[in-house]
């Protein structure tokens, strides 16, 4: 090979390398990753972590808007801009920051954007609500209903379709996690909310299920001492019974307390996106959103995945 066209290449590889760059966002902080394919483009949809020296809300969890982001190599991101604020959800205390875990799906043509909000809900006084907007486009503008669904307490909601169209919802926080059946607009429960059983007792939230070649996986970040790993269970259809399985990601090996995480396949190949302080390791709150590959065993079990470090 001639000389020139090996400079060629090293220099293409070079580019490459040097894109393939973690955390994924650089200019704003970002967690909860939940990451969905949409028209063959990745979207991820995180919290985006603010931070207030004073106040009721200073050194904690604050977020009040959420944005979206896609790409197509998941090394060049495209920032489409605030797709919802606090501000513009009629049932959200204004005077809070409490818009955590999102996660967003898509049913005939439509895009449903599940949110938490930890404040208390104008209505019933009772806060850890779940909201939902919806869009005709996965980048927005997403329009939130007017009042917080029914019968959901907690955070963290993770929506899934299955192959037959049922739609299901996770949530949770604290020291249980639920499900329960969708209606057919999305926007209600259709069965009573089911506690998931059989899991490893202590702290857990974040729930993210997944479906691969008929297996459900029931994943989760839980807490046994010190800071959240990422764990699963896996059944044999979306309600479960499920059988835990083990670790995805061991805890971090420094300090953030917390860490949440989607699973997806693209162009055939899965991924695992979560969070790390990165870019900010002196205030575990202010997160980076990451992703690296994440393989299977022949048994259908996950392989471990290490956390890229910077
Ligand atoms: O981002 C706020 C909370 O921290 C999320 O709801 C949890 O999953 C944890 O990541």
């Amino acid at each position: 090979m001639k000389k020139a066209t090996l400079l060629l290449i090293f220099i293409v590889l070079s580019i490459t390398v040097s894109w393939a760059q973690n955390p994924l966002i650089m200019d704003e902080f970002t967690a909860d990753p939940s990451a969905r394919v949409f028209n063959d483009k990745v979207y991820v949809y995180p919290s985006h972590d603010i931070r207030l020296d004073s106040g009721r809300f200073a050194n904690w969890f604050c977020m009040e808007d959420y944005h979206v982001y896609s790409s197509e190599n998941l090394t060049q991101w495209e920032d489409h801009g605030v797709i919802l604020s606090q501000y513009d959800v009629s049932w959200v205390d204004p005077s809070t920051y409490s818009m955590w875990a999102p996660d967003c799906i898509e049913k005939n043509g439509k895009y449903y954007f599940y949110f938490p909000s930890t404040a208390k809900d104008k209505s019933e006084g009772r806060g850890r609500r779940v909201g939902v907007a919806v869009a005709d486009s996965p980048e927005g503008p997403f329009i939130p209903q007017e009042q917080p669904m029914k019968d959901v307490f907690g955070i963290d909601p993770n929506p899934f379709i299955d192959r037959d169209g049922q739609a299901y919802l996770y949530w949770g926080g604290g020291e249980k996690l639920y499900m329960a059946k969708l209606k057919e607009n999305m926007l209600e429960l259709a069965t009573e909310p089911q506690e998931v059983v059989d899991l490893p007792a202590k702290f857990k939230e974040g729930p993210y299920l997944f479906e691969r070649n008929g297996k459900y996986y029931f994943t989760f970040p839980h807490v046994p001492e010190t800071t959240e790993r990422l764990v699963y269970a896996m059944g044999d259809s979306p309600m479960g019974p499920f059988e835990f399985k083990g670790v995805i990601m061991k805890e971090s090996p420094v300090e953030c307390w917390t860490n949440h995480h989607s699973i997806i396949e693209y162009r055939d190949q899965w991924y695992l996106f979560y969070h790390h302080n990165d870019l900010s390791p002196d205030f575990d709150k202010n997160r980076s959103i990451k992703a690296d590959s994440l393989f299977f065993n022949a048994d259908g079990t996950i392989q471990e995945v290490l956390p890229t470090l910077r």
